[in-house]
Order: structure tokens, then sequence, then C-alpha cells
């Protein structure tokens, strides 16, 4: 090897499991980790999109899951090892400040973004840390880092994932795990369309007059720490798009 330059770790031979399969940086993920020869295990609710999903990818395993569900996600996962896991399934539900918040809405930020990833992280960590190798990325987010008006509940959400990443780093040290936080600023996917309940129209002004980050730039992010040399874990990837400078300042220009 030239003196200075960085392996690329092959992904063939190796077993993905991406939950949020189904859409955005999920979807994008799996895309690229199956581009560059691994097996996709492709997790999330909605089957047809996985199906689709799956078919592109030249085959990949369909598994309907609903990370909220701890004891589907056992009998699903705990028996199986996965070489690379990308805890990715997650959303946001309104944007009402907090003493006007739906606590139906906050529970269901909680039980996805926070069980959820505990759920996947407790049925998947035993097996990669038996087999002494292996890779768990966590979906954060810069909210996570950050508190925005009316983001409460979800920046809660986000900020717990960053403690859980840190808990897996010192819980599991020393067994051969790398473990990384994955946290971009605005990506454009279906997030907004979600967290508005499906107006489309109020969703598409949170990426107007600027150019947000893509899924494609996200999973780019993850593949580069997926690829290190084994001794090279890449901890934390914040990831901003170049007009967004916090999580309350975006320049945008008319249009
Ligand atoms: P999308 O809405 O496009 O995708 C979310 C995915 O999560 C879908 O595949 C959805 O699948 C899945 N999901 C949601 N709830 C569940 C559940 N209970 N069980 C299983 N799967 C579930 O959003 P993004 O791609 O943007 O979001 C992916 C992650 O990235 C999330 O954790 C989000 O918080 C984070 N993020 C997003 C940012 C953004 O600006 N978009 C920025 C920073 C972080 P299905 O409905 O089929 O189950
Ligand atoms: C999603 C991005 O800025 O809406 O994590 O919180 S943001």
């Amino acid at each position: 090897m030239v003196s200075g330059m960085q392996t690329q770790e092959p992904l063939t031979g190796k077993t993905a499991l991406v939950t949020g399969a189904s859409s955005g940086i999920g979807a994008a993920t799996s895309r690229l980790l199956a581009r560059r020869g691994a097996s996709l295990v492709l997790a999330a609710r909605r089957r047809d999109r996985l199906e689709a999903l799956a078919a592109e990818c030249g085959g990949a395993e369909v598994l309907v899951l609903d990370v909220r569900d701890e004891p589907a996600v056992r009998a699903a996962l705990a028996d199986r090892r996965f070489d690379i896991v990308v805890a990715n399934a997650g959303l946001g539900r309104g944007m009402d400040a907090i003493q006007e918040g739906d606590p139906e809405e906050w529970a269901e930020m909680i039980d996805t973004n926070v069980k959820g990833v505990l759920a996947i992280t407790r049925h998947t960590l035993p097996a990669m840390l038996a087999h002494g190798r292996g890779d768990l990325v966590l979906l954060g987010s810069v909210a996570g880092r950050h508190v925005y008006p009316g983001g409460n509940v979800y920046c809660a959400t986000k900020h717990a994932v960053r403690a859980i990443y840190e808990a897996i780093r010192v819980d599991a040290a020393g067994k051969g795990l790398r473990v990384t936080t994955v946290d971009p600023g605005m990506v454009e996917t279906e997030f907004s369309v979600v967290r508005f309940r499906g107006d489309a129209e109020q969703a598409q002004r949170v990426y107007e007059g600027f150019d947000p980050l893509t899924p494609a730039d996200v999973a780019d992010a993850i593949l580069y720490a997926l690829t290190r040399p084994p001794h090279v874990n890449i901890g934390e990837i914040v990831l901003w798009p170049t007009a967004q400078a916090s999580t309350t300042q975006v320049t945008r220009t008319a249009r």
C-alpha cells in the first residue's frame, strides 16, 4: 500500500440489516451497500416498498417489522448475526410548542426513535460481539445536538440516540465492535410529509430555496464509515447542507 493511502474495505460477503429501508436514507443506504456487494436484509413496515427495493438490489431479503414491537424484533433478529446493522427507522411528528404538544405523537416518536433503536441494538449486538467484529450505525440528527423551537420531543429522542451511541461505545468496548452515529441536518425525504401528517405542500416548503442534503449524501457518509480499515472506527459524522448553518439558520434564495 502507498504510504498515507487508506484501504477501502470491501462489503462483499457481509450481511447488512437496514431498518427503515422502505424510504429516504434507509432506501438510499440499502441501494449503495448492495452495489458494494453486501447482502441486504431490508426492514420496515411497508412490504410493497421493500419488495420493490429488494428487486432493485438484486434479491435482498424483505423483513416486515415494526421496530416498536420489541417481541417481534427479538423473534426476527435474536438468532441471527449481521456484519452491519444500520438502525435508521425513525420519524418526527408535529412541530407544536411543548406546552401544546400531543402526548400520542410524543409516544410514537419515543417508541420508534428510542425504544425501537434500543430493541434493534439489544437483539443484534450479542451475536456481533460473540463474533468479535461488526458495525452498528445509528441515525441520529443535528436535532440530537441542538434543540430548535417546536422540535422538543423529536430533539429529545435524538439526544437519546446520542446517549445510546455513547453507551454502546463504553458497554461493548474491547469486543471488536465499531459503532457510529451519523447526524445529518436537513435531508429531503418523506420525513417532513410524515411529520406534517401527509401535508405535502407544508413538507415541500421545508426544503424550498436551498439545496438540502439528499438521501444519497447520507448513504455516502455511512459507506465511508463502513469501508475504513478494521482498526478505524469513525465515531460521529455530522453533515449539513452548505446553506444550513444551524438547526435554526438556513440561507434561502427567493425562487
Ligand atoms: P423517511 O420518512 O423517508 O423514512 C423513514 C423510514 O423509517 C421509513 O422507511 C419507515 O418505513 C421507517 N419507519 C418509521 N417508523 C417505523 C417503525 N415503527 N418500524 C419500522 N420502520 C419504521 O425519513 P428519513 O429517511 O429522512 O429518516 C430516516 C432516519 O433519519 C430517521 O431516524 C430520521 O430521524 C433521521 N434523520 C432524518 C433527517 C431528515 O432531514 N430527513 C435528518 C436527520 C436525521 P415504514 O413506514 O415502511 O415502516
Ligand atoms: C431531522 C432534521 O432539522 O428537521 O432530524 O430536525 S430536522
